[in-house]
């Protein structure tokens, strides 16, 4: 299996050409990206895309990579019904990363004065964007007092040559050690790397304790330690094999305008005032290539955030809820969870562990076993016809979520909610849902009755 993004496109291209689409004619960072996707969304299809030729840049870019789980699952060599189990097997089976000495990326070295964000093609996705954007960068920062690596996606709004502005939510990891190294008064140094294998963006996607370990995770699921550099220039680590480093710094009380940015929430979420990082090197593989996730609400940005998240969710409320059956996570800030409920109050359990494991998750709507959680109108049937709303609904006002969601208060201060959409008491003792006798519809055959290619 190979372990870097470059190994992982080659095998992919040659095994399913029809999902890997080289573009060579020249395509705008403005929009035309975006439009391109959005179309091709519009037809379902989903291919791997690479362009040759961006406007205005060297390198060429690969976007829509994680667009599916098959294309995700393949670069592990599983199954994509596997996923679940995969990924808590590397968070159970972590592997510390392994610092080397040298490593692909190091091939070309960009200094402090020659630096230039411009060279990269950052695009422009959306009416609302501020400016353009590197939103497929993952960020590994040091807790100044454990020495423990955090990794986590963040976006990049350009500024100038060497600055960039960072979103970092508050309440999340990589903010609290910001805040952990400003109270110090002391720039925090940081690594954000372009084009990993994509075992690296699973694992940085994880929602797990502070402090637990991303990159024991992302070698969980490489069956081998990730191997990192450290950087002379900043001391901190990153990816050996990325296609592209930056190092930089982020300025102790600095704060400047980012945003707004057309996010997964389907928003351009305001401007706030937040950290800035400036970049001292960048670091390249010969003939790199650019990683671009698009902005916005894709199915590339929903389906890899989706599979660690309900993982993780998974195993947080297997832990309060012995006989959770599965849950599911439809649109941003949701959850479904089915579970088999034996006793009063198990419904809210599940709510509250869903609830307090994901700071993203708004709503929580828990059902019986026999509902389909993947089927919406099933999941709005339970609700319609079990629940009462004011016996069933939980609502916990003033709780951090995502500042991503327009409806809520200062950086995203807001009220949650849980819908207990199981039957009272129980299932069993419920009215029976309509069901045509088990043996007769095994035993009629339609065709019998019914000419179908008439019809
Ligand atoms: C493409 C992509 C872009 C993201 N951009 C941001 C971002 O700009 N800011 C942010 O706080 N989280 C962002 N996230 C979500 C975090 O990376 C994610 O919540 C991560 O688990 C946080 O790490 P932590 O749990 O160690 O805090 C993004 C996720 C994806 C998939
Ligand atoms: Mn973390």
């Amino acid at each position: 299996m190979p372990k870097d993004l470059r190994g992982f496109l080659a095998e992919y291209e040659r095994a399913n050409p029809k999902e890997f689409c080289r573009i060579k004619k020249e395509v705008d960072p403005k929009y035309e990206v975006a439009a391109i996707l959005t179309k091709l969304e519009e037809t379902r299809k989903l291919p791997i895309l690479f362009y040759e030729k961006v406007k205005g840049s060297d390198l060429p870019v690969v976007t829509n990579l994680y667009s599916t789980k098959k294309k995700i699952a393949s670069s592990l060599g599983i199954d994509p019904q596997k996923f679940r189990d995969k990924y808590l097997e590397a968070v159970e089976n972590q592997i510390p990363p392994e610092i080397v000495s040298d490593g692909p990326v190091m091939e070309e070295t960009i200094g402090e004065h020659d630096v230039d964000l411009k060279t990269l093609p950052m695009m422009t996705y959306h009416e609302g964007d501020a400016a353009p954007y590197i939103t497929a960068g993952m960020v590994l920062a040091e807790d100044p007092e454990t020495g423990k690596y955090n990794a986590s996606f963040n976006r990049l709004m350009y500024k100038s040559r060497n600055r960039a502005g960072i979103f970092m939510t508050v309440g999340k990891h990589l903010h609290e050690i910001y805040s952990r190294m400003e109270e110090r008064g002391k720039p925090l140094p940081i690594s954000v790397s372009l084009g990993n294998h994509p075992a690296w963006a699973l694992g940085a996607l994880y929602i797990g304790a502070y402090g637990d370990s991303e990159l024991g995770i992302i070698g969980g699921l490489l069956g081998g330690p990730a191997e990192v550099l450290r950087g002379n220039l900043t001391g901190t680590l990153f990816p050996a094999a990325a296609e592209i480093v930056l190092e930089g710094v982020v300025e102790p009380h600095l704060r400047e305008e980012e945003g707004p940015f057309c996010e997964f929430s389907g928003y351009a979420t305001g401007k706030g005032l937040r950290p800035v990082v400036t970049v001292k090197s960048m670091h390249l593989r010969k003939k790199a290539i650019y990683q671009d996730i698009c902005g916005g609400q894709h199915r590339e940005h929903l389906v890899m955030a989706t599979i660690p998240m309900e993982a993780n969710l998974y195993k947080s409320v297997k832990g309060a809820v012995p006989t959770l059956i599965d849950v599911h996570v439809p649109a941003p800030f949701s959850l479904i969870i089915s579970i088999k409920k034996r006793f009063q109050g198990q419904a809210q359990s599940a709510m509250i562990a869903a609830l307090s494991a994901e700071m993203y998750l708004k709503q929580v709507i828990v059902v019986d076993e026999d509902i389909d959680i993947t089927n919406l109108q099933e999941v709005i049937w339970a609700v319609a016809t079990r629940v009462q709303a004011d016996r069933d609904i939980l609502i916990i006002p003033g709780v951090r979520g995502s500042s991503l969601d327009p409806s809520s208060g200062a950086e995203g201060v807001m009220t949650k909610m849980g819908i207990d959409a199981t039957a009272k008491p129980f299932l069993s003792s419920f009215p029976k849902r309509n069901k045509v006798p088990k043996e007769v519809m095994e035993g009629l055959k339609l065709e019998a009755y019914v000419n179908l290619d008439k019809l």
